[in-house]
């Protein structure tokens, strides 16, 4: 099986003004499309892990060559990633409501607080990485991950991510990763967000 680059589900130009179209379509096109092509190199060889989806995967690295554990670590980890980034945003964002909100309200004690905890792991992450709302142990909680790691690898199943490293934000933002965390707010898909913890929840 290969693994391939998924659609969006909008236009590159369409997150504008919070995230412009050079960046989404080099992230797209280049960066996630070189995750996948570079994960099925990595794999050409590894009959025991062949028929896996990328999930399973992920939880089963020790399966794969030694030799390509690396590769698919990082390949892996980023086309998975990305698949959810793309899917937790979409055009002028949508509202948190339903169980997900009353989840969030109940464990950070506010939705304020929750984004303020949330941005402060997106920009204390040094270096390049992720910033992310999972479940673990059936709780919900905040953590960050380094390079491509994957928080499936931790146990963990994300639900929500915002990509940190500095292609995702470089050519509209610089350096300020403060001011391109504040804008992705602006984007966030809050219904994808409460799919991905129901189909969590009737795994
Ligand atoms: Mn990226």
């Amino acid at each position: 099986m290969k693994y391939k680059l998924p659609d969006l589900t909008y236009d590159y130009g369409d997150l504008e003004p919070h995230i412009d179209k050079k960046t989404m379509k080099i992230h797209h096109l280049k960066h996630h499309a070189g995750y996948v092509e570079k994960l099925n190199a990595a794999l050409d060889n590894s009959d025991k892990v062949k028929n896996m989806q990328i999930e399973e995967l992920l939880v089963n690295i020790e399966k794969v060559d030694k030799e390509q554990v690396t590769a698919v670590k990082n390949n892996g980890g980023g086309h998975h990633n990305h698949s959810l980034f793309w899917k937790v945003m979409t055009p002028g964002g949508s509202e948190a409501k339903g169980s997900i909100e009353k989840m969030i309200k109940s464990t950070f004690g506010s939705f304020s607080t929750f984004k303020e905890r949330f941005t402060n792991e997106a920009l204390n992450r040094f270096g390049s990485g992720w910033a992310w709302l999972v479940i673990k142990n059936d709780k919900l909680t905040l953590k960050s991950t380094a390079n491509q790691d994957s928080p499936i690898s931790e146990e963990c199943t994300p639900l929500l991510g915002i990509d940190v490293w500095e292609h995702a934000y470089y050519l509209k933002y610089q350096n300020k990763r403060a001011e391109y965390v504040q804008a992705w707010w602006n984007i966030v898909d809050w219904n994808q967000v409460e799919r991905n913890f129901r189909e969590h929840l009737n795994k």
